[in-house]
């Protein structure tokens, strides 16, 4: 039976309480009028009955909201205790990415940048559980989740030079992929490719904060996925640790609707990710994640529950992919332009968002404006500087690839790159141009001596 958690309603939490206890009662007689398990408090039925859904009348598990599609709060709703000031820097946060998210898009088009994935349609999904989040929580996320990042203080520069991979990159010095950042000043774990591995990382990781006397009931991990990666093994992998070994670890499953051109609906036979949580235990709710008010209160609460109860808590943000999954993808030859442009509309996370705070007098269309063109310029900025900065020193491809003194082949890999640059490093034409667009031109390393 699903006992989903009942959020911002004392009246709510208190029938909920009421219903379990009756149900724990029935529950108690049926088992002692049948006989007892060994293993089990399962009560025992003469019924022959399946379940294939977590609720009790086989319905869908509800969605949380606050806000409607025109930012004025649903009767009976509760707002979180947000002020003017954390309002406006989180609408700020959100109109920045969309921003960020053309430039860079038209970069890659243009042939500068390797790689790009955009945000489009799930600035509330990032920016309302980011700001849930203490600042040092550790974050494990998938590779959208930029707007978690730069909500904890990662600069528009800092993404930029983390994109071109130049010597300024703050995350990989030129190691990674453009948008697979990691920084440990923000506790923003190094993201990595291939799905869902940061899932069972994060319940390991909440389980160090558990064991750590500093960070224990202070300290969640929270761990970003899609739903398509939570078909993966990993995220059951994960479930079962942070619920039997007990790891406070946040599950933030953004459901977008789309794993690159697989549809949600072929991801699962069941009612979404939300329907697995029972399964493990943990406490679930399903949360619209088009309502930054809403993902705010959920991920608040499920943060608070996670760490209080040292186990896992899964949310599940549902929302919609507006853009192509990456610059390596056109969507349109999987889905009919018009759901995307309708998807555009309803329950637009910023449109909603604004109508709800200018209804406040917390926002203007000087505001809007003014904020639009500061961002704008700031954004050309960072891109006109992190296209002309060199590439790192070539010697820096060896460092921090492990933590600590160089094991052996790494030592060995570099004498033998230091060898074939003194041979070849201004004799052969590629590597010569190659050379020149790294800082030193590979200088540090040819006068090694061997
Ligand atoms: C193990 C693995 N399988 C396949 C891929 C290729 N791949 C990259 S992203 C992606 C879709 C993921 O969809 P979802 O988890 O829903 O996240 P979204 O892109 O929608 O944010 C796939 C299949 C991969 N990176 N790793
Ligand atoms: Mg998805």
């Amino acid at each position: 039976m699903l006992m989903l958690r009942t959020l911002a309603s004392p009246h709510l939490a208190r029938r909920t309480g009421t219903v379990c206890r009756a149900l724990r009662q029935a529950r108690a007689r049926i088992t002692t009028q049948h006989g007892n398990l060994p293993s089990s408090e399962s009560p025992i039925t003469p019924n022959l009955q399946f379940i294939s859904s977590v609720t009790q009348d086989g319905s869908k598990i509800p969605t949380y909201r606050v806000l409607d599609g025109a930012g004025t709060p649903l009767e009976g709703a509760i707002l979180p205790d947000i002020d003017e000031a954390m309002a406006r820097r989180m609408y700020e946060n959100m109109v920045q990415l969309p921003i960020i998210d053309n430039l860079m898009y038209n970069v890659q088009r243009q042939g500068k940048l390797a790689f790009y994935v955009t945000h489009y349609g799930e600035e509330a999904t990032l920016i309302g559980s980011a700001a849930a989040l203490a600042p040092d929580d550790e974050v494990f996320g998938q590779y959208r989740e930029l707007g978690v990042l730069m909500w904890r203080g990662f600069t528009i520069d800092n993404m930029m030079n983390s994109c071109f991979g130049n010597c300024e990159d703050p995350c990989t010095r030129g190691k990674q992929m453009p948008m697979h950042f990691g920084t440990r000043a923000y506790h923003f774990h190094t993201i990595s490719s291939p799905l869902a591995t940061q899932i069972p990382q994060a319940a390991g990781a909440a389980y160090a904060i558990k064991r750590d006397p500093a960070r224990r009931g202070k300290n969640c991990a929270a761990v970003y996925f899609g739903e398509g990666a939570a078909s993966e093994g990993d995220f059951h992998a994960g479930m079962l640790f942070a619920s039997t070994i007990g790891s406070p670890t946040l599950f933030i499953v953004r459901n977008n609707g789309f794993a690159i051109s697989t549809p949600a609906t072929e991801q699962y036979y069941g009612d979404g990710i939300a329907a697995r949580g029972p399964g493990y235990g943990v406490h679930t709710i399903r949360v619209d994640g088009n309502d930054v008010y809403a993902v705010y209160s959920a991920v608040k609460e499920a943060r608070r529950l996670c760490i209080e109860e040292g186990r896992g808590v899964l949310v599940e943000a549902m929302t919609y992919r507006v853009g192509h999954h990456s610059t390596s993808d056109d969507s349109f030859a999987y889905r009919p332009r018009q759901e995307v442009e309708d998807r555009k509309r309803i329950d637009n996370p910023i449109a909603r968002f604004r109508l709800f705070l200018e209804a406040r007098g917390w926002w203007s269309e000087a505001e809007e404006g003014a904020h639009k063109a500061r961002t704008k310029e700031a954004v050309m900025a960072a891109f006109r500087r992190a296209e002309t900065l060199p590439k790192p020193e070539v010697r820096e491809m060896f460092d921090h690839v492990y933590g600590g003194e160089d094991p052996w082949m790494i030592r060995e890999q570099r004498e033998e790159l230091s060898r074939l640059l003194r041979k070849y490093g201004e004799a052969w034409e590629p590597w010569r141009a190659e050379l020149q667009k790294h800082k030193g031109a590979g200088r540090e390393l040819i006068g090694e001596q061997p």
